[in-house]
C-alpha cells in the first residue's frame, strides 16, 4: 500500500507537562492523550501524523527543516513561549514550502500582552487558538484539507 500522507505535530517548551499543572488554563490531557487521538484519527482521514515535544528552539528548526526534506503535508506546530520570541522558527517556517499551521491551546489574545505577537504566525498558513487540546483535532482535519 502507498505510504499516507504525513502530517508533523510539533510542540514547544513545556508542553510536557501538559495535563499536570495549569489545568484552567491548557486543560486535563497530557500530551500522550493528545497524541493517541491524534493517531486514532489519522487512522480514519488516511494519513499518518508524527507528534514530537521539544523544550530546545534548535530542535523545532531542524524539525521543521525534516518535515520538508521528507515531503511532508504539513506541519502543526504549537511553539509555545517561542511563538512570541523566535525570529529562528519564524525563518525556519518560512524556509519550507510545507504548510504550517500554529496551534495553541488558549487564545493569547485574551492573555498578558506579551502573548500578542507571534513570529510563526507572520509565516504560518493559518493560525488555530483557544479550543483547548480540541484544537489538534481541527488543526489535523484542515490540514488533511489543505
Ligand atoms: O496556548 C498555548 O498553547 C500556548 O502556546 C502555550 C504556551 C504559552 O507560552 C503560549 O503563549 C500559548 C505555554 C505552554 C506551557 O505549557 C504548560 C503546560 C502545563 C503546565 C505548564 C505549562
Amino acid at each position: 500500500m502507498a505510504d499516507r500522507p504525513l502530517i508533523y505535530v510539533l510542540n514547544g517548551p513545556n508542553l510536557n507537562l501538559l495535563g499536570t499543572r495549569e489545568p484552567a488554563i491548557y486543560g486535563h490531557d497530557t500530551l500522550d492523550d493528545i497524541a493517541g487521538r491524534l493517531e486514532d484519527q489519522a487512522l480514519e482521514l488516511g494519513v499518518e501524523v508524527d507528534v514530537r515535544q521539544s523544550n530546545h528552539e534548535g530542535h523545532l528548526v531542524d524539525w521543521l527543516h525534516e518535515a520538508h526534506a521528507r515531503g511532508a503535508k504539513a506541519v502543526i506546530i504549537n511553539p509555545a513561549a517561542y511563538t512570541h520570541t523566535s525570529v529562528a522558527l519564524l525563518d525556519a517556517v518560512k524556509a519550507i514550502s510545507v504548510p504550517v499551521i500554529e496551534l495553541h491551546l488558549s487564545n493569547p489574545n485574551q492573555r498578558e500582552s506579551f502573548r500578542h505577537h507571534s513570529f510563526v504566525g507572520q509565516a504560518a498558513t493559518a493560525t488555530i487558538a483557544g479550543f483547548g487540546p480540541m484544537g489538534y483535532a481541527l488543526a489535523l482535519q484542515a490540514a488533511v484539507w489543505l
